[in-house]
């Protein structure tokens, strides 16, 4: 039979550990090193763009880690590991400094009102000054206990693998003054952190256990996804059978994605877990997305499809903090999943381009495609958020029309006048600014004031065809225009400059 712990009213349970801090301080690297677990390495250019979770076993104790990733998009997935956790690390890079994420990052500590551990990490590197760091911290209102404040803190390095075991034991004697328990005897309870849509498998959730004990076969349910659960399995991706409080599972079995952020629990029967789900997407935030546009208002329209929710909610901020005033984004629909045919024939209609994260283009695509060679949807796949952004951005910029400016290229002093008829003269004169070119469209002006303007036709010097002049050279050219030209007259030559639509 299964394999039931005891069950009881109040069972202690591990700590769940929240990594935080600025982007490239080093939390991966420090996860990495705690465990002999490659994290980073399987991460697209070592930038965390998920929320990733561990278990470590430390001196027969477990602990749950939570990876978070530090660049400023992020913000709601590390607001949710401060939430979901029980302790949190503060990682600084201590050859660096207290960096806007590390001040936003107490802030979401400070909202969960967790306590924190401060990790000063690299102290490998020369230029590492802990006590500078400290120093900063106390002024942003953490005050470690070596400058006579309440926040423990670790100097490490991930790199050298120093520290780890004083963190290590830090972590579970913080741990141990929380008196962690959980009630194991109610139905299982937890919170989804991360979720996607599997092409083979179906909706996948990751969540960690907050009460009870979830089981293979369970059936549970969010406010809009329900799931008899078809398989468990760790963090690594075995199956088990059971999941204990503050332990992370990977959950299949759902009969659509929940969303991250939604607390899940079990029912004894589907009918009742039924009856619990609203059903009801919950609404997303797109705000200034899905505002109604001015005829004349340039707009991108984009269809998201995205490998989990928090990834796309990151990529939605940072779409929204691009420069809207001249062109708007405006996502029509934004999803977890596969590009795939319908996808497309919204992105036909709608004159819109989709942009996939870490999401594969359906077959069913190509042949939609096909069936008409006069579709033309532009599909972009990528694996890194920041690309993602910047071939937006090069979109909106290209669909800015290249400004046209005019330039006052070069001038000439009218000296002589050899020859009129009609509306042609031949004028020699002195270059005496910039540049005069063949062809070039000529201002005249007379005392500051323009008196009407011309072409040249023909640009000669000592009787040799030119194509261009330069300042200070005589020259002869034959002129076109509406206005006779005199003896002092300024011929300005004026030029067309395209400028590269800007943001
Ligand atoms: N010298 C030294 N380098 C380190 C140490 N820890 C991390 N690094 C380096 O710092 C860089 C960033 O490390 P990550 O672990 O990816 O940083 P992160 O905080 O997870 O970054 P995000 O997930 O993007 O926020 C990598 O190049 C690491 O090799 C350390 O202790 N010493
Ligand atoms: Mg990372």
């Amino acid at each position: 039979m299964v394999k039931t712990k005891e069950k009881n009213e109040n069972l202690k349970r591990p700590p769940v550990v929240v990594v935080l801090g600025h982007v490239d301080h080093g939390k991966s690297s420090l996860l990495e090193a705690i465990r002999d677990f490659k994290i980073t390495s399987k991460e697209s250019g070592g930038i965390t763009q998920h929320i990733g979770a561990y278990e470590v076993d430390h001196n027969g104790k477990n602990v749950t880690f939570i990876d978070t990733p530090g660049h400023e998009a992020f913000s709601a997935m590390r607001l949710r590991g401060a939430e979901v956790a029980d302790i949190a690390l503060l990682v600084v890079d201590a050859a660096q400094k207290v960096q806007p994420q590390t001040k936003e990052a107490i802030m979401a500590i400070k909202k969960a009102q967790i306590p924190m551990i401060v990790v000063l990490n690299k102290i490998d590197l020369p230029t590492a000054n802990p006590e500078k760091i400290k120093g900063e911290l106390s002024k942003v209102d953490v005050v470690v206990e070596s400058m006579g404040g309440q926040v423990p803190s670790v100097n490490v390095s991930a790199k050298e693998k120093k520290g780890i075991n004083e963190l290590l034991e830090m972590i579970l004697l913080v741990a141990d003054l929380q008196n962690l328990v959980a009630d194991t005897a109610s139905p299982a309870e937890g919170l989804v952190i991360e979720s996607y849509m599997d092409a083979l498998k179906g909706p996948i959730a990751t969540v960690i256990v907050e009460k009870g004990v979830l089981s293979k076969k369970d059936i549970i349910a969010t406010d809009i996804a329900m799931a008899k659960v078809k398989s468990l399995e760790n963090f690594q991706g075995k199956s088990i059978d059971e999941a204990h409080p503050s332990q992370p599972a990977i959950i299949m079995g759902f009969d659509k994605v929940p969303s991250v952020g939604e607390k899940f629990k079990s029912y004894t029967t589907t009918e009742e877990a039924m009856a619990k789900i609203k059903r009801e997407e919950p609404k997303r935030e797109l705000g200034a997305m899905v505002l109604d546009v001015e005829s004349d208002q340039k707009v991108l329209n984009i269809i998201l499809k995205g490998d989990v929710f928090g990834s796309m909610e990151a990529i939605e901020g940072m779409l929204k903090n691009l420069p809207q005033e001249k062109v708007i984004v405006r996502i029509l629909k934004s999803e977890v999943g596969d590009i795939n045919e319908s996808d497309a024939k919204l992105a036909e209609m709608s004159k819109a381009q989709i942009i996939g994260f870490r999401v594969k283009i359906s077959p069913t695509v190509s042949q939609f495609m096909k069936a008409d060679n006069q579709k033309k949807v532009r599909i972009k796949t990528f694996d890194v958020i920041y690309e993602l952004i910047q071939d937006v951005r090069n979109g909106m910029e290209r669909s800015l029309e290249a400004e046209v400016t005019q330039r006052e290229a070069g001038k000439i002093k009218a000296l002589v006048l050899f020859f009129a008829e009609k509306n042609r003269q031949i004028i020699g004169g002195k270059i005496t600014d910039g540049e005069i070119k063949k062809g070039a469209k000529l201002d005249v002006f007379r005392d500051n004031e323009k008196i009407g303007a011309g072409r040249i036709i023909n640009l000669q010097r000592d009787k040799k065809d030119f194509d261009i002049l330069k300042k200070g050279n005589e020259c002869g050219i034959l002129f076109e225009g509406n206005v006779k030209v005199e003896k002092g007259d300024m011929l300005v030559s004026m030029v067309e400059e395209r400028v590269k639509g800007e943001l």
